[in-house]
């Protein structure tokens, strides 16, 4: 098995405490730092996602994968930075206003970040307003919102209002989640895309792109 391929099924496999080691080790034989996030930990990921969205793993063991991917990229961002690599796109992400719930949220953003995008997460509880100037201030190609509350999710809908209010509405691809969030709602208040779970959720944003 190469370095690379080591890697990827430690991400797999969700230990968190040896993919930093094995990234440093394939960083200090001279492999890319690009190299070790796609080849490495982003196809580690890319397995596990793909076995969720086949019902073949289940929660725990993604986060357990996201949480491992997410150990690797803390060695791995600055390197990347440095050498200019591209993220895909920007996201502003969070979890509506007087919504506290965010491990699905969470996850979206480890699978998202893993996938190459450049996460922006305000958190749990973030008001219209919040998301609204963020999008003014760092113009992200996608807005992710999250809701997990019947009684929450008019706030996705209320944001998007305010976009359009604003003129900023074309501006950014607007994706939706959240337990209670179904397709025909998504479309129904006016969102670009909706995902069923973090592994949708790249198809998805890859989509909108
Ligand atoms: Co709450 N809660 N909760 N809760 N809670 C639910 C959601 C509920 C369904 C439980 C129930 O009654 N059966 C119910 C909502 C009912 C409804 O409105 N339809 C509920 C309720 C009522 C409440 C309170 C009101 C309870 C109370 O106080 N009386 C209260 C509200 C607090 C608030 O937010 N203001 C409350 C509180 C809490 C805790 C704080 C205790 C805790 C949250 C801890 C935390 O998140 N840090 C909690 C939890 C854990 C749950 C359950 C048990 C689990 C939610 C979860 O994390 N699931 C939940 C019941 C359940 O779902 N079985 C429940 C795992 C997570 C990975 O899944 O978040 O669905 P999920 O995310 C998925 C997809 O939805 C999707 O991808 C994720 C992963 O694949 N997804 C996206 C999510 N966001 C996405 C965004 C996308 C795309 C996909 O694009 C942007």
């Amino acid at each position: 098995m190469s370095e690379l391929q080591a890697i990827a099924r430690k991400v797999e496999k969700g230990k968190n405490l040896e993919v930093p080691e094995a990234v440093k080790t394939a960083l200090d034989n001279g492999i890319a730092p690009y190299e070790v996030l796609v080849d490495g930990l982003q196809a580690g990921l890319l397995v596990m996602g793909e076995r969720f969205k086949q019902n073949q793993c289940f929660i725990p063991e993604l986060l357990l994968c996201a949480r491992a991917m997410k150990a690797g990229m803390e060695i791995l961002r600055p390197l990347l930075v440095e050498t200019g690599a591209k993220p895909i796109a920007k996201v502003v992400l969070g979890t509506v206003k007087d919504d506290l719930h965010d491990i699905g949220k969470n996850m979206v953003g480890m699978m998202l970040e893993g996938s190459g995008f450049q996460i922006i997460d305000l958190g749990i509880n973030v008001s219209e307003e919040k998301f609204v100037e963020t999008v003014k201030n760092e113009k992200p190609s996608i807005l992710a919102m999250s809701a997990l509350l019947s009684t929450t999710a008019p706030h996705l809908k209320t944001t998007i209002e305010i976009l359009k209010e604003t003129g900023m509405r074309d501006n950014v691809k607007v994706l939706v989640g959240g337990a209670p969030i179904t397709a025909d709602y998504a479309m129904e208040i006016g969102a670009d895309g909706f995902a069923s779970d973090a592994a949708h959720a790249v198809d998805k944003a890859n989509e909108l792109l």
